[in-house]
């Protein structure tokens, strides 16, 4: 985009992972233009990955919730309505339950996607005015383990390390974390260092082999869930070795002796066993661990998301503790935090155990301290609903009115089926959101449109508690609002219902007085942010806490002193025994489901699926498997199969995938209902979650699989209007058996139709499908067999193919859909077309494989890499001839392995 004189440029920060990267946004008071790196940002440099460099393609305004919409009685369609009415309804309903059934009959489930003044003002509105603990945010699905781990074994919940320790670490450990996908900048980080210091030691624990390992000098692709025993297989060695640092555990660390017990059981032979992997790579990795003068471990999902989640993190912090590898540079347990605020959502206390400041909501002094600073006479005693027992006292009729911000649970939580009959049964559901097209949008009673990202401003934490400030670069579209003053508009009319005549606890002009509010009670914590202001963040830059009043700058590393904020000052060894995954795989459903993400898409895809370009990497929602697995149950690649677990099934395409292992599976976690019929790979989650953190084992689902035999079959693609065509097209979807959305193309964003059916289905849908493609009338070539085994259409405008859709037989749907984006039509194809023929054509070279964008910044495809492997280019002349991986750099780990599998001859070369 071409850049005019009236173009602005405002720093702000990234809305994806937690990695928090700057960004600046070029813009012309109005509408985003443009998106660079901030250079001056500590956390990128400038640089940003494939979902951060995209950010101004997304967010189509057809998507967006504009207006606030009122549903007055179940059945009934929304309305549009004002914000007055809209949330003085809302404050009646809650005020009417909470009369009625009492404060715990209301709950709050919010997101770590929100700023920081977002959550404040949702916690003093649970906390102090509603006078409930039911508040609770997605973040129990992604780093409550990780709270829980640090908590239990260093004293609080702060990740001691910085993004700099992964520059000058000798040993890193990268645990149930993809970061190639998950956090690209700091995985650039991480290449960059290994590029410079060869010697740089690093190990990727991970069931698959993802990206991530293309950087791995040791990669053990452990049996699911086994992360405990592996840690204490790991410490049994340090300690049979000798590479224990005695004197650090002496001084600084307590119950090192039970752990010695525990950990003299797991012997390297029954713990590679187990593990699955070989005892001479285990010793290997102890060895690096023990020996290398740094070691940084690096975490995500893969640990948390489990029910040992928070022995996986404690198992590991032991290591740490062991060999004294914390405090120094390039040492520490690091987390990788997944949203962008999840750490301000742990600061502000919004987990329904905690309170702001890092305090506890079970702690009868915290609860005092935060009831007098916000001048009420106590909070509640009553310990608050985590987000499995949130929806299930939905379900069950206990919870009677539920506010939900900034997350789509109708998509994210597990065992989806219970899910939606919880959001079916509640008498009265709000919804904040800024996309309304999400699963949970159509259970809103009333819908509020929220601001989205360039929209609104606060204060965001970063993995490495560095915090940004968020600026505003345009006015958010029609009726859109902040989320803090969405919250504090309706307090205030809650207030006046509840506490009629006092002063009000929600009198905020904007979101820094939230802040200036808040940070006192971070006063003399660990994370003390009092030193902190707006006028210093944008002064002095990003800073990381703790950074107290009258300190001039922020603290890198925790722990330097070797003291740990215990009652003892030392940090505590943790001794749980290993616990396998809750629901193993057996010969009823012999396949753990692991799930997870892809480089391009964000979670349920509100925002990313709104971009053509972030489809050209991955398409389609399939079931990856290992090739012996679809060999031994006669499936070829692409073909469809009924995905069945102990909850529900799934129909979707299988793909043969040798990077998982055989008796494992893999789903991506983005595709919903929306996306695809039948709910997305959450129906078949289950919602078994960790004792200590509450966090639910996403991860590790048995599942079986079988082929589903759907004959008739349905593609179709239409250019423009994407979101509109999108909405119209999608209820007519839920006829066939299988169906799926998604989008293609660049400069012309196209809409794209997947079906299947046990039959042909009536001649009626497929007219109005037709309807919606635009193939009624006009320029259309058709062959339309009447036993509907063969059906063709496409629309020809100005010579270019416009629309396509094929009924019964879809085996040309690669060819015309390459056909519509070179924008050719030919003699050949229009014979084709005319005939009763449902094969392309031969001679035209058609493809019968999709075409893959691999890089999705500057559009080179897979094909054209593989073309320039087989003429004998090496990384180096592939970034210079075709221009690929040299911006993000995200698909550079993607080349090489292809690189690396044309140099070996028998490995398969697509
Ligand atoms: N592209 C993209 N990036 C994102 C996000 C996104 O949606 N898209 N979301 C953000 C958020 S909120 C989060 S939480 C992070 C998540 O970031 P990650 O946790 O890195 O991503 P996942 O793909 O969920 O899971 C990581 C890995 O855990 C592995 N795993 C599964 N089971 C086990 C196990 O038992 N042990 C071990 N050691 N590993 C296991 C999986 O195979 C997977 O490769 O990503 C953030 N970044
Ligand atoms: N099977 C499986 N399930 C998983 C996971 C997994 O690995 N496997 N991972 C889990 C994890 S770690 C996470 S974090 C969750 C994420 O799950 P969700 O929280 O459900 O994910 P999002 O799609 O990011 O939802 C955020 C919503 O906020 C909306 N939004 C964006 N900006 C704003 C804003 O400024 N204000 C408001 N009010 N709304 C806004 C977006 O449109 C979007 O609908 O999924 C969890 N679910
Ligand atoms: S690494 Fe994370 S924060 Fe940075 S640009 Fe990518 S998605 Fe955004
Ligand atoms: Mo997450």
């Amino acid at each position: 985009m071409s850049l005019n004189s009236e173009t602005q440029t405002t720093a702000s920060t990234c809305c994806y992972c937690g990695v928090g990267c700057g960004v600046l946004i070029e813009h012309d008071g109005e509408r985003i233009l443009g998106v660079q790196g901030d250079p001056a940002h500590p956390a990128n440099f400038g640089r940003l990955c494939s979902k951060g460099s995209t950010l101004h393609l997304t967010g189509d305004i057809d998507a967006r919730a504009l207006y606030p919409e009122l549903r007055l009685a179940k059945g009934l369609a929304r309305a549009r309505t004002d914000w007055s009415t809209a949330l003085d309804h809302a404050a009646s309903r809650f005020a009417e339950t909470i009369r009625e059934y009492g404060p715990d009959s209301v709950a709050f489930y919010i997101s770590g996607q929100l700023l920081t003044e977002d959550y404040y003002a949702f916690n003093k509105l649970a906390r102090a005015l509603v006078g409930t603990h039911n508040i609770d945010s997605n973040s129990r699905l992604c780093m409550s383990s990780a709270v829980v781990g640090y908590k239990r074994s260093l004293g609080v919940d702060a990740p001691p390390c910085s993004y700099e320790d992964l520059e000058q670490s000798d040993c890193v450990l990268i645990a149930g974390s993809n970061m190639a996908f998950a956090h690209p900048i700091l995985f650039r980080r991480l290449e960059a260092a290994k590029a410079q210091r060869p010697d740089m030691r690093v190990i990727v624990i991970d069931p698959r082999r993802t990206d991530t390992c293309d950087l791995a000098d040791l990669h053990l692709a452990i049996r699911p869930g086994t992360d405990v025993a592996l840690f204490h297989g790991i410490l049994h060695i340090l300690i049979q070795e000798g590479w224990v640092a005695r004197r650090f555990i002496a001084e600084h660390t307590e119950g090192f002796e039970a752990l010695e017990t525990q950990a003299a059981d797991s012997t390297p032979e029954a713990v590679a066993e187990l593990c699955g992997i070989t005892e001479s790579d285990l010793r290997c990795c102890a060895e690096w661990i023990g020996k290398s003068p740094t070691f940084l471990s690096l975490w995500c999902m893969g640990l948390n998301q489990s029910t040992a989640g928070s022995a996986k993190n404690s198992a590991l912090i032991n290591l740490h503790l062991a060999t004294g590898m914390i405090g120094r540079p390039g040492c520490g347990p690091f987390s990788l935090t997944g949203q962008p605020n999840a750490m301000g959502g742990r600061e502000t206390g919004s987990l329904a155990n905690l309170l702001p400041g890092h305090r506890e909501a079970g702690n009868a002094e915290h609860r005092a301290e935060v009831a007098q600073y916000w001048g009420v006479d106590s909070l509640p005693v009553r310990p608050g609903l985590t987000a499995i027992e949130l929806f299930e006292a939905v379900r069950d009729g206990r919870i009677k009115a539920l506010w939900i911000a900034c997350t789509n649970p109708a998509q994210s939580l597990p065992d989806q089926l219970k899910i939606h009959e919880a959001l079916a049964a509640c008498p009265f559901v709000v919804v904040q959101e800024a996309f309304f097209t999400t699963e949970t949008c159509r259970y809103a009673d009333l819908l509020l449109p929220a601001a989205s990202w360039g929209e609104k401003e606060g204060t965001v934490t970063n993995s490495e508690r560095r915090v940004s400030h968020v600026r505003r670069a345009v006015p958010a579209p029609a009726e859109a609002r902040p989320d803090w003053a969405i919250v504090c508009d309706f307090a205030q009319r809650l207030e006046s219902q509840l506490r009629p005549g006092l002063p009000s606890l929600f009198d905020f002009d904007n979101a820094e007085a939230l802040f200036e509010e808040y940070k006192q009670l971070t006063s003399g914590r660990d994370l003390d942010l009092t030193g902190i202001d707006y006028a210093l963040l944008d002064n002095q830059g990003p800073q990381q806490w703790p950074l107290p009043v009258g300190a001039t700058q922020g603290t890198p590393r925790l722990y330097v002193d070797g003291r740990f904020p215990t009652a003892s000052s030392r940090a505590r060894f943790v001794a749980d025994a290993y616990c396998a995954p809750q629901e193993p795989r057996d010969d009823r459903y012999p396949l753990t489901l692991n799930t997870g993400r892809l480089r391009d898409q964000w979670h349920g895809m509100s925002r990313t699926g709104t971009a053509a370009r972030l489809f050209g990497h991955v398409e389609q929602a399939m079931l990856s498997l290992h090739p012996d697995e679809l060999h031994q149950r006669g499936l070829q690649d692409g073909q469809l199969v009924r995905v069945t677990s102990r909850r529900a099934s799934l129909i979707l395409p299988v793909q043969s995938d040798d990077a998982i292992q055989p008796g494992e599976a893999f789903l991506p976690m983005h595709w919903g209902d929306r996306f695809l019929k039948g709910l997305g790979c959450n129906v078949l989650t289950l919602p078994a979650f960790d004792p200590l953190s509450k966090q639910p084992e996403l991860k590790h689902a048995a599942v079986a699989i079988e082929e589903a035999e759907l004959p008739w079959q349905l593609f179709a693609l239409i250019e423009g209007d994407v979101q509109q065509r999108f909405e119209a097209l999608r209820p007519l979807c839920e006829d066939f058996d299988y169906a799926s959305l998604s989008l293609a193309g660049r400069e012309r964003p196209a809409l794209v139709l997947r079906a299947a059916h046990h039959g042909a289905i009536a001649k009626e849908l497929l007219d109005r499908i037709d309807a919606h493609l635009n193939l009624c009338d006009g320029p259309v070539i058709a062959y339309d067999d009447p036993s509907q085994a063969v059906g063709k259409r496409v629309r020809v405008d100005q010579g270019r193919i416009t629309a396509v859709r094929l009924a019964g037989e879809t085996a040309a749907r690669h060819w015309l859909k390459d056909l519509w984006q070179s924008g050719q039509m030919d003699e050949q194809m229009r014979r084709w077309l005319l005939a009763p023929l449902s094969t392309p054509p031969s001679a035209a070279g058609a493809s019968s494989v999709p075409s893959k964008t691999l890089c999705n910044c500057m559009n080179v495809s897979q094909q054209a890499v593989c073309a320039g492997i087989e003429r004998g280019l090496d990384l180096a002349s592939l970034k210079q001839e075709l221009g690929c991986g040299t911006s993000c750099g995200s698909c550079v780990p993607e080349i090489k392995r292809l690189l690396v599998a044309h140099a070996a001859p028998s490995a398969a070369f697509a």
